[in-house]
């Protein structure tokens, strides 16, 4: 018996958590067990290492360390909390995974391809994602969403960074999209909520059928 993991993935304010709240209602109607999750977290030791980075304590040391605490928290949650429930039958919804690693620190941080290849593969051994739907949206407009929503709340480590940076990430994402269209569905982000969740629904439909996981209940 074997479950799916489905990842999310885009810049900030894209509508990643919105959207995950959406399929993983579609999913439970019908009737799969599901684990929503998110990185960096998901798993107690990650979750420790998500608040060092988040709140830019490992900034000063350069982008390499933060690409190993975002590998080590990863292999933590793949440990503990992915692998398990994938083997156990149930999709996984994870907001951000492997991409935001290549995105944010691969290329943002201009970090040599090897190095980033080698800690990627030690922290999920083996464990890609089955589908990664990249919401896309432009990043102003996605920067906007994101400060609307948080208010007067400080921005975290890397909403301060320069619309140029974050345009930067999306053009990588797209990018990664393009070299792995199998794995990789982009979609616009712009649209109504209910217009792109009907859309991930139908994609996430397919997949189930194809590799015929059922529904438990
Ligand atoms: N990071 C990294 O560098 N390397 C890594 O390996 C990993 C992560 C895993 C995690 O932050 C940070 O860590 C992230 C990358 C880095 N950078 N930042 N910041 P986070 O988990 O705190 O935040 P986030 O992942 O960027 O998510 P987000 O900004 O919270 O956005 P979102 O989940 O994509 O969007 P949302 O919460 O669903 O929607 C945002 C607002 O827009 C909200 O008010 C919605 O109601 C609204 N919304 C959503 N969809 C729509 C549509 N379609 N129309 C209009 N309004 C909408």
């Amino acid at each position: 018996m074997s479950g799916l993991l489905i990842t999310f993935e885009g810049g900030e304010g894209a509508g990643k958590s919105t959207q995950i709240l959406a399929l993983a209602d579609h999913l439970r109607k019908l009737g799969y067990q599901l684990v929503v999750t998110r990185e960096p977290g998901g798993s107690s030791g990650a979750e420790a290492v998500r608040h060092v980075i988040l709140s830019g304590a490992a900034e000063a040391y350069g982008p390499a360390m933060e690409a190993l605490l975002f590998a080590a928290a990863r292999s933590d949650h793949v440990d503990q909390k992915i692998r398990p429930a994938i083997q156990s039958g149930k999709i996984v919804l994870c907001d951000r995974f492997i991409d935001s690693s290549r995105v944010y620190q691969g290329i943002s941080g201009n970090l040599d391809p090897h190095f980033m290849q080698n800690i990627e593969r030690i922290a999920i051994d083996g464990l890609m994602p089955d589908l990664t739907i990249i919401l896309d949206i432009p990043a102003d407009k996605g920067l906007a969403r994101a400060g609307a929503r948080r208010g007067t709340d400080v921005a975290d480590r890397f909403e301060k960074e320069t619309i140029a940076t974050h345009e930067a990430r999306r053009q990588a994402f797209l990018a990664i999209a393009a070299h792995e269209p199998q794995r990789c569905k982009i979609i616009n982000a712009e649209r109504p909520v209910e217009i792109i969740s009907a859309e991930i629904a139908a994609l996430t439909d397919d997949l189930l059928r194809e590799r015929e996981v059922h529904a438990h209940g």
